[in-house]
């Protein structure tokens, strides 16, 4: 007001009216440029392609605050999304283009669904008035994608950007997360928005209401079971750290004196040092931490769901125990395994919850009885893997080496088979968040690009890929795309000329029958060089201990290939199917 009377009327009369400025409209690729950067995304995992044509010419403007990684195949997109988000605790997201960009997706999408990985893939589609008529590079992306997203959406109006990528966001990242599906027409992505661009960020859905806080009277049912218990375990699985609750999981543990072992992707979240860790569940895990759960009264399972390379035979899994299930996902709750006192809710809440409810306790006696167990197994299958000197190096001996030159430190991403299980075994964690592995999908391929999205996702962390010869061979050419961005990824392949894992397979359940098994590998070294990464071949015991140190003080990526034992198997095992007691030591 001030100010307009302080304007004399000479000025007011001679100033000629500005014209009335339409707002600037801007099309659906700038949009969802603006929509992006206003979710807080840095990077993202693309490859371009003719029906992403327009977002890829909004991106070269948007340079200084979208990091873009060209990967080398789009399932390399994939895959680095999920490291960066499983790191990061952020979405990762992928941009490609439609038809084929789009289906090589699919793998890596139905991985981050089944490991509750979020994930916000953007892909190209062709304009709307040529939809359905089997157009160049058209696919039914949003039919192929259903089953396999958390939700997915067809953007034909650039007007619906804004809001669509935020429920993108939001979906992708609240409650259980997943993966997320966006397909956009490239006619929305060239026509001009008709009002201002606006974003908000999406905080609920009315049709989509995760529990975050869980009931009362069920946090106070679980704390009677759980006071009552003689003998209770807790099973940990990827929910807790997904909802960051490691300090809570902790305060829980050591006020009650409860023993806890973790499944495959609960790995790390609890140091392996700890004296309440008893060790890790499923069918290569450790012995006692399956035998037991035949003996617990009481089962406290965290985020996890009941996976049957965790259960075995399910009708027989902790049968004689009371099942406190803790699980954001109701959908969890009662699937495969009866919960006597359910509690839906986020795990850090849950537990917060839970802890002024639950009484100290100190399970002394019950906790030792795991440690029998230990003991066989150490003697049986540890210490000759560790202790031997005869034949090819093993593939424990690396891990276990690589875990102490890393103080347990270092984030492990692993692909799928034998040395998946002998990583998991051999790497004693002492950092939360420091495996990333394919387990629901259990997706050869995975480790490479996982790895490079980890370091992105983790640049001051180190990060060190285990790798089979086979898997290696599924997506090496992201080789390329770790040279070509400088992130200094450390991979070690674990090369015994065999898909192991089957083999292992063949040889115990197929009477020795190797079926298509063996590999005939090219020299990896080689390729790592054609790439232009340095990388070196160890096949002799004793100079193990120096290719690791060369690899880990190697300033930038390096590839190291490891000759290990050909016909190595992985124990303990649980035979797919049979019960965990049936577990077997050779
Ligand atoms: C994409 C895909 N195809 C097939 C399989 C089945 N599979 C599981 S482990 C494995 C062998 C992996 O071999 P390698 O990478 O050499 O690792 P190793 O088991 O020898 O350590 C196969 C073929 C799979 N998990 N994923």
């Amino acid at each position: 007001m001030e100010a307009i009377a302080s304007i004399t009327p000479e000025i007011i009369e001679t100033t000629p009216a500005a014209p009335p400025v339409a707002p600037k409209l801007i099309s659906g690729s700038e949009a969802l440029m603006m929509a992006l950067v206003a979710e807080g995304v840095d990077t993202i995992f693309g490859y371009p392609g003719g029906a992403i044509m327009p977002v890829y010419d909004a991106l070269y403007d948007f340079q200084d605050r979208l990091n873009h990684i060209l990967v080398r195949h789009e399932q390399g997109a994939a895959h680095a999304a999920e490291g960066y988000a499983r790191v990061t605790g952020r979405a990762g997201v992928c941009l490609v283009t439609s038809g084929p960009g789009a289906t090589n997706l699919v793998t890596g999408i139905a991985d981050a669904l089944i490991d509750s990985t979020p994930m916000v893939c953007i892909v190209g589609q062709v304009a709307k008035k040529l939809l359905g008529t089997d157009a160049f590079q058209e696919a039914d992306v949003m039919g192929v994608t259903m089953p396999i997203t958390k939700w997915n959406y067809q953007i034909t109006d650039a007007d619906e950007v804004p809001d669509v990528i935020s429920k993108a966001f939001y979906i992708a990242q609240s409650g259980r997360p997943g993966p997320v599906l966006i397909d956009i027409t490239k006619s929305a992505q060239l026509e001009l928005m008709t009002k201002p661009f606006a974003y908000e960020r999406c905080q609920s859905i009315i049709s989509y209401r995760p529990r975050l806080v869980p009931k009362l009277e069920q946090v106070e049912a679980a704390a009677r079971l759980i006071n009552s218990a003689k003998r209770p375990y807790v099973l940990v699985g990827h929910g807790v750290q997904i909802a960051k609750a490691e300090a809570e999981l902790l305060t829980f543990v050591e006020k009650t004196g409860i023993p806890v072992a973790t499944t495959l992707l609960g790995q790390s979240t609890i140091s392996t040092a700890h004296p309440l860790y008893v060790g890790w569940l499923g069918m290569h895990g450790n012995y006692g931490a399956n035998v037991m759960t035949d003996q617990a009264d009481v089962v406290i399972a965290i985020g996890m769901r009941f996976d049957d390379r965790v259960t075995g035979d399910a009708s027989k899994f902790i049968k004689q125990a009371k099942v406190v299930h803790i699980e954001i996902d109701p959908s969890e709750i009662d699937k495969i395994i009866r919960a006597d006192a359910p509690v839906v809710g986020d795990a850090k809440e849950a537990l917060n919850a839970l802890l002024s409810l639950v009484n100290p306790n100190d399970h002394t006696v019950w906790r030792n009885e795991f440690r029998k167990y230990d003991v066989v197994e150490h003697e049986t299958i540890t210490q000759p893997v560790l202790n031997t000197a005869e034949g090819k190096i093993r593939m424990g001996e690396v891990v276990n080496m690589l875990s102490e030159k890393t103080n347990g430190e270092s984030i492990l991403v692993t692909d799928v088979g034998q040395h998946q299980m002998m990583a998991s075994r051999y790497y004693q964690f002492r950092r939360p968040n420091s495996l990333v592995t394919s387990g629901g999908m259990g997706t050869m391929g995975f480790a490479l690009p996982a790895a490079f999205g980890a370091q992105v996702g983790a640049p001051d962390r180190q990060v060190v890929a285990i790798i089979g010869d086979g898997c290696f061979q599924m997506t090496l050419q992201e080789l390329g795309t770790i040279v070509q961005n400088k992130q200094p990824v450390k991979a070690i392949i674990l090369n015994n000329n065999f898909l192991g894992m089957v083999r292992q397979w063949q040889q115990l359940f197929h009477q020795r029958r190797y079926s298509f098994v063996e590999l005939q590998n090219p020299d990896f070294i080689t390729i790592a060089k054609g790439f232009g990464m340095d990388g070196m071949t160890c096949d002799q015991r004793e100079n193990l201990s120096d290719a690791l140190d060369t690899m880990l003080n190697h300033d930038g990526p390096f590839l190291l290939e490891v000759i290990v034992e050909k016909e190595e198997n992985v124990f303990p095992m649980v035979p797919a199917g049979t019960s965990v007691s049936q577990i077997r030591l050779k």
